[in-house]
């Protein structure tokens, strides 16, 4: 393969689309070796396919504000690959939404969905709607908006979104109420994160965080270490934070940061169950800001303005929150205060001047694509629910969740052992992903 002619057609074709270029060029980096030991995905053309999305949707949303205003946003939808399944992937609400951050993400998706053991393809949708200091009625009115256009891309064996950066539960809600509206037909496969009474895993909610701490433990444990009493910066406190604060504190750790876009909040006893509760009133009170867990707990957090998570001193730093969160420079502080260990959660939470400055410096180090897989995973045993009319207990969802974290650390163990016998959980993830889907777009043929 010829990975910097490929990047430089990409670079003068998508001038300025710096993630999705980030993106592609670390998994060509990765997949070179592999690749050139199998012609046939040369002829196939099989990479010049795999880094454009099949289709790209884009739509107008109108909707009105509660002064009487009206408002115009843009949705999307990138429907990125469908070599192993059905379009599935989250959908973002945030201000910085834009169709070439969706199909960073909808590339991402891809693999990480290969990675899952399950038949899903990789999407991704949004848009750049503003959830911080919109009301619940606002928030409705949007999402029904929304759904009026998305509804014609989607479908239970077609394109199943769910939530992400600004979608949760409450959104799912909404657009599947209109989804259902629309569609005149009651079929609860068309979206996942839905409710626990009508058609949602029980666990999706906090599937991705704790999938991330299964898979922390496996990163850990194949170190010869061990998760108990070790304490660990998250950053950001909505769903994903979340998840990951309740099962670390159920494993014996201890998180001492949380962050959100106003700065950090120092925790040091650790972040108490009162307080993982009301991270969730935090997120549904949409005003986006972390100091109200000082203001809430004075005795406990400790807030600082302008300052991420990762100034905190922490054995694991767990990015939650945004694609590239952690830079070079906080790299850098993080193992000067004596980290060890950096499991992505968010996608791409790190820039790769952090993860070289971890990998040269013997900082434990996995992707997010390998560490977040749990959630879309738990989205596809929602699926698989869904069409059998079945549901599963907490205890059997979960059973299932672990059985695949292990084997997302299986998959990245054998194509990422390097000759010291340490892993690159970059590479065995990006081979793992990339095997799976260029095998079936071969036996595919070209379309
Ligand atoms: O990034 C992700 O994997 C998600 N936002 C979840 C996608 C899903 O379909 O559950």
């Amino acid at each position: 393969m010829k990975t910097r002619e490929i990047m430089a057609r990409l670079q003068a074709k998508y001038p300025g689309e710096v993630e999705y270029l980030q993106a592609v060029q670390e998994v060509l980096e990765s997949v070179e070796d592999v690749y050139n030991m199998h012609p046939e995905f040369e002829k196939a053309k099989i990479v010049e396919r795999m880094v454009e999305p099949d289709r790209v949707f884009s739509f107008r949303v109108t909707w009105t504000d509660d002064k009487g205003e009206v408002q115009t946003n843009t949705g999307y939808r990138v429907q990125f690959n469908s070599a192993i399944g059905p379009y599935k992937g989250g959908l973002r609400f945030h201000r910085a939404v834009t169709p070439s951050m969706l199909k960073f993400l909808g590339f991402e998706q891809t693999f990480k969905n290969a990675l899952t053991t399950l038949p899903m393809g990789g999407a991704k949708g949004g848009s750049d709607f503003d959830p911080k200091g919109k009301s619940n009625a606002e928030i409705m009115r949007f999402c029904q908006a929304f759904m009026t256009e998305l509804w014609q891309c989607i479908g239970p064996d077609q394109d199943i979104p769910a939530g992400d950066v600004g979608v949760g539960g409450r959104e799912i809600g909404y657009l599947y109420g209109m989804y259902k509206k629309l569609a005149r037909e009651y079929n609860t496969g068309v979206l996942t994160g839905k409710g626990s009474t009508w058609g949602g895993s029980i666990l999706r909610p906090e599937a991705t965080g704790f999938g991330a701490l299964y898979f922390v433990n496996h990163v850990l444990r194949n170190a010869g270490e061990e998760i108990a009493g070790k304490t660990i910066a998250v950053s950001g406190f909505g769903n994903v934070a979340w998840g990951a604060c309740i099962k670390a504190r159920q494993m014996g750790a201890k998180v001492v940061a949380i962050s959100g876009p106003d700065g950090v909040c120092h925790i040091p006893d650790g972040i108490s169950d009162e307080m993982i509760d009301y991270m969730l009133v935090m997120r549904a009170s949409n005003r986006d800001r972390v100091e109200d867990m000082a203001d809430k707990f004075p005795e406990q957090a400790f807030f600082t303005a302008g300052k991420k998570s990762w100034s905190i001193p922490v054995d694991i730093a767990l990015p939650c929150a945004f694609q590239n969160e952690l830079s070079e420079e906080d790299a850098k502080e993080l193992v000067a205060n004596g980290c060890t260990c950096c499991c992505e959660v968010s996608n791409m939470g790190c820039q790769p001047g952090a993860i070289h400055y971890f990998q040269n410096n013997g900082v434990l180090f996995a992707p997010g694509k390998a560490v977040n897989a749990g959630g879309v995973a738990t989205s596809g045993l929602e699926m698989t629910q869904n069409a059998q009319h079945l549901s599963w207990t907490a205890e059997e969802v979960d059973a299932r969740l672990h059985q695949i974290m292990k084997s997302i650390h299986e998959q990245c163990v054998r194509y990422g052992k390097r000759e010291d016998g340490t892993v690159d959980y970059v590479k065995g993830a990006n081979i793992a992903g990339f095997m799976k889907v260029a095998q079936a777009m071969l036996e595919q043929g070209v379309i």
